[in-house]
């Protein structure tokens, strides 16, 4: 019987090209340990597409396709038909894109595949911005974060797209989002997510200590207290109605989770404290996180 927290069968080789502590690596172990050897992944542009590595020097023990950064739903549909056609019904077929090639550039195939049920899973690892090519805004970077393309005054003023919202629309079969710090249930959703059939989503808080200005050795911490915060919450949408998976007993506040990471330290004064000419951007996260959560069906305590 699979475990619900170690590794059973070890596809990646060792001596990635990842960073420290880089959330694409630990995805993906455990995503290819459940999901096995009869899976096909497609990957468009990122920095997986770099870790993976070209044939023959793949770090994955599967076969990979590597695909145009807006085209890996697309791609992923066309590899489906293929196994079809020769009989290979029960092969998986799984996307492996970043935030940038899913909320931005890829979202009209992603759109295209889910609407048509495609039998095939697309996991997202989102880790709010185009962190391989060198940290620019995408539409799923956090209000507040700063990166090469809103430096410093300039952070993202905006709210990041709710993409799970999109997808919700779509009333796919299966849909839900999952934290490297929440092993039992990121593994429980990469099952689930297998046992379903046709278009899956997934979407996982993606941890990236150059990106988010990080220590890797904090990195797994952030990601619990995005969750505990509720700026990232775990949820499943299954036919058609949210499933909170994590309910928080108190949630602490969002900045608890902000002012860890380098990328937010312009919104805190130096001693940790707020900042307050930036107390009004730390309002207004809170503010989107509650009422995030209230939408999802979730309570608010003690913030
Ligand atoms: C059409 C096109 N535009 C731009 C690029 C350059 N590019 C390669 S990877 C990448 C960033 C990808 O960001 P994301 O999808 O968030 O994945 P991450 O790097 O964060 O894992 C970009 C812009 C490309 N390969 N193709
Ligand atoms: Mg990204």
């Amino acid at each position: 019987m699979t475990n619900n927290f170690y590794i059973e069968q070890e596809m990646m080789y060792s001596g990635s090209l990842g960073c420290r502590g880089c959330g694409w690596s630990m995805m993906v172990r455990y995503i290819s340990d459940i999901f096995g050897e009869d899976t096909v992944y497609v990957v468009p542009a990122c920095c997986f597409s770099i870790i993976a590595g070209p044939y023959p020097m793949n770090a994955l023990k599967n076969n990979i396709v590597h695909s145009l950064f807006a085209a890996s739903a697309a791609t992923a549909s066309g590899v489906r038909a293929g196994l079809d056609a020769q009989g290979k019904n029960k092969t998986q077929v799984v996307v492996l894109a970043g935030d940038g090639g899913t909320f931005d550039i890829g979202l009209q195939a992603l759109s295209g595949a889910a609407v048509r049920n495609e039998n095939i899973v697309y996991i997202c690892n989102n880790n709010g911005a185009y962190m391989n090519t060198g940290i620019q805004s995408s539409s799923a970077t956090p209000m507040g974060a700063v990166t090469t393309t809103e430096p410093s005054v300039h952070f993202k003023k905006n709210n990041p797209k709710d993409l799970m919202a999109i997808i919700k629309a779509h009333q796919v079969p299966y849909s839900a989002t999952a934290s490297l710090a929440f092993l039992e249930d990121y593994r429980m959703k990469l099952q689930m997510a297998k046992k379903h059939y046709g278009f899956r989503f997934l979407m996982v808080d993606g941890i990236c200590p150059p990106g988010h200005k990080i220590e890797p050795e904090d990195a797994i911490k952030v990601a619990r207290l995005a969750v505990n915060s509720n700026a990232f919450p775990l949820f499943e949408i299954v036919e058609g109605k949210n499933k909170i998976n994590h309910r928080p007993e108190n949630p602490i506040p969002v900045t608890e989770y902000l002012r860890l990471q380098g990328r937010f330290k312009h919104l805190f004064s130096t001693n940790g404290n707020r900042d307050n000419r930036n107390s009004e951007i730390l309002e207004d996260i809170q503010r989107n996180v509650d009422e995030r959560w209230i939408e999802l069906g979730g309570n608010i305590f003690n913030i």
